[in-house]
């Protein structure tokens, strides 16, 4: 057995001046094939958690949850998770309690294991605050390990970024104070930034929602998180044994979508207009989904709203950690669905996610929100000009016997760029590698500009983009937030297998 994994190991590498530069493996592909979640008929007309239906409990929890659909604060309703209490009454500072804790829980007889859990759930609760707001988290850490939470894509202080290059790691039955003010709105996420390709594999993970200044008049806003799962005989499969797992990242069996395996099922008044927030949480998989029949136009992503929503008329790619807002207007009774596009070694599997009924006379007269005006962002003369290359190699000293590297070198422990506030950094992406690496930048947003020397039109202000396979990906970073960021690959066993470096941003 060791010696097929050497061999299967070794098939992967393939000599290159002295070095030896990895290829994705083809030889077991069958493991990234997702297998067709059951069909189950939710009745609840919202998405609901299935956490809180079919769950076994292994303790009580005390955490204050409310409803799905709530108005707090004068936010806009949200559907498809549940909102984190905000103990605060003050009407520009939210303060919630945040606890991570092992949950035994059991999702639609597919896996009976124990999570990690924020508050009980899976995904965590959603965290809601308006642009400007203080968010004050009070977070315990119950785990039997150490853990942070890194807040991605907020531009705060990096003192409160959950790196646990700043943060010492929070020990079991630690606390720690995040305390920070949300300068964009726009749809983000939390997530432990300590071994995390286990801790988000086992549940650790939630939206973090920051509202407009005016509330845009949705009809209803819906969280939709995507993450996929690999279960082995019931159980959470370990990590980092299989071959596939530390070349292309961990590759679920089961797609996962809020906490779910089941398609959702809603119901949606005809001619109504919803805004879904969509994030990726998955370890490694690149999602891509699709809507047909009803008029949908993306309208947001990492960095929140964009200057000219375009349409989501075909499918829409999303990479591990990257957010969009999809504005949907259903102007006809009917059925329709979100789909998830798997490619299987016969082609593509669709797999739907939310089963849309629409139903109802048709309003006269549907309106679209009215938007704030938004600035597309600029595109300056760049200060400087830096190259990243990232590659993997063979490494006996790696835990498992492959180093990820950004030029050259594993898990820098030095900064690999020194910057000054303020300046702008164009950054060639190169990827060695056949398998693609989603990059993320702590802390800064950046625009997208080219791949393989052709523009491209990825608008909005991102701060996770996917460098696909032998690509060269142009981007504009805008360092605008002084302090010692994290740059690397969000496929979280690359990450933790070195493809991590970080970067310094000098005050001025
Ligand atoms: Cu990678």
């Amino acid at each position: 057995m060791r010696w097929l994994f050497m061999s299967l190991l070794f098939a992967t590498l393939i000599g290159c001046s002295g070095e030896q530069t990895l290829t994705p493996d083809a030889s077991n592909e069958e493991k990234t094939v997702l297998q067709e979640p059951t069909k189950e008929i939710v009745e609840d007309a919202g998405i609901t958690d299935s956490t809180t239906q079919e769950t076994i409990p292994e303790e009580e929890t005390t955490e204050k949850v409310k409803d799905e659909t709530i108005v707090e604060k004068a936010f806009p309703n949200i559907s498809g998770g549940q909102v984190l209490q905000d103990e605060n009454p003050a009407a520009n500072i939210v303060e919630v309690n945040l606890r991570a804790h092992t949950r035994t829980l059991t999702f639609e007889g597919k896996v009976s294991d124990t999570f990690y859990t924020y508050n009980g759930i899976v995904p965590g609760p959603i965290i809601r605050a308006r642009v400007g707001d203080k968010v004050i988290v009070h977070f315990k850490n119950d785990l039997p390990e150490t853990t942070t939470v890194h807040w991605h894509g907020l531009r705060i202080s990096d003192q409160m970024d959950g790196s646990p290059r700043i943060q010492k790691p929070i020990a079991p039955g630690g606390t720690f104070k995040y305390e920070f003010t949300v300068k964009e709105a726009g749809t983000f996420w939390y997530h432990p930034h300590v071994r995390s390709n286990e801790q988000l594999e086992k549940g650790l993970y939630g939206m973090l929602i920051v509202q407009e200044k005016e509330n845009i008049n949705f009809d209803m806003e819906r969280s939709i998180v995507l993450d996929d799962i690999y279960v082995l005989n019931g159980k959470i499969a370990s990590f980092m044994t299989a071959h596939m797992e530390v070349m292309h990242g961990r590759n679920g069996n089961y797609l996962f979508a809020n906490g779910s395996f089941s398609t959702q099922n809603i119901e949606v008044k005809t001619g109504a207009v919803e805004r879904w927030r969509i994030v990726n949480v998955a370890n490694a998989r690149t999602m891509q989904i699709q809507m047909k029949g009803v008029k949908a136009r993306v309208i947001g992503t990492d960095g929140g709203l964009i200057s000219e929503p375009y349409p989501f008329t075909s499918t829409l790619t999303i990479p591990v950690g990257q957010r969009y807002d999809i504005e949907v207007m259903f102007e006809k009774e009917g059925a329709y669905s979100l789909d998830f596009l798997a490619p299987t070694q016969n082609g593509v599997q669709t797999i739907p996610l939310v089963k849309v009924s629409v139903k109802g006379e048709q309003p006269s007269n549907p309106t679209l929100p009215n938007y704030p005006k938004v600035d597309a962002p600029s595109n300056p003369k760049p200060h400087r000009t830096v190259d990243i290359l990232f590659d993997g190699v063979q490494d006996p000293t790696s835990p498992a016997g492959v180093a990820w590297r950004l030029n050259k070198k594993s898990h820098w422990k030095e900064p690999i760029f020194t910057f000054n506030e303020g300046d702008v950094v164009q950054m060639t992406l190169r990827n060695a590698n056949a398998q693609p690496h989603p990059f993320h930048l702590h802390g800064q947003f950046f625009i997208v500009l080219s791949r393989d020397g052709k523009s491209v039109s990825e608008p909005g202000l991102k701060d996770s983009v996917l460098l696909n396979g032998n690509e060269i990906l142009v981007i504009k970073a805008f360092m605008d937030n002084p302090g010692q960021w994290m740059a690397h690959c969000h496929i979280l066993e690359h990450a933790e297998l070195g493809m991590m470096a970080e970067i310094l941003v000098k005050p001025r």
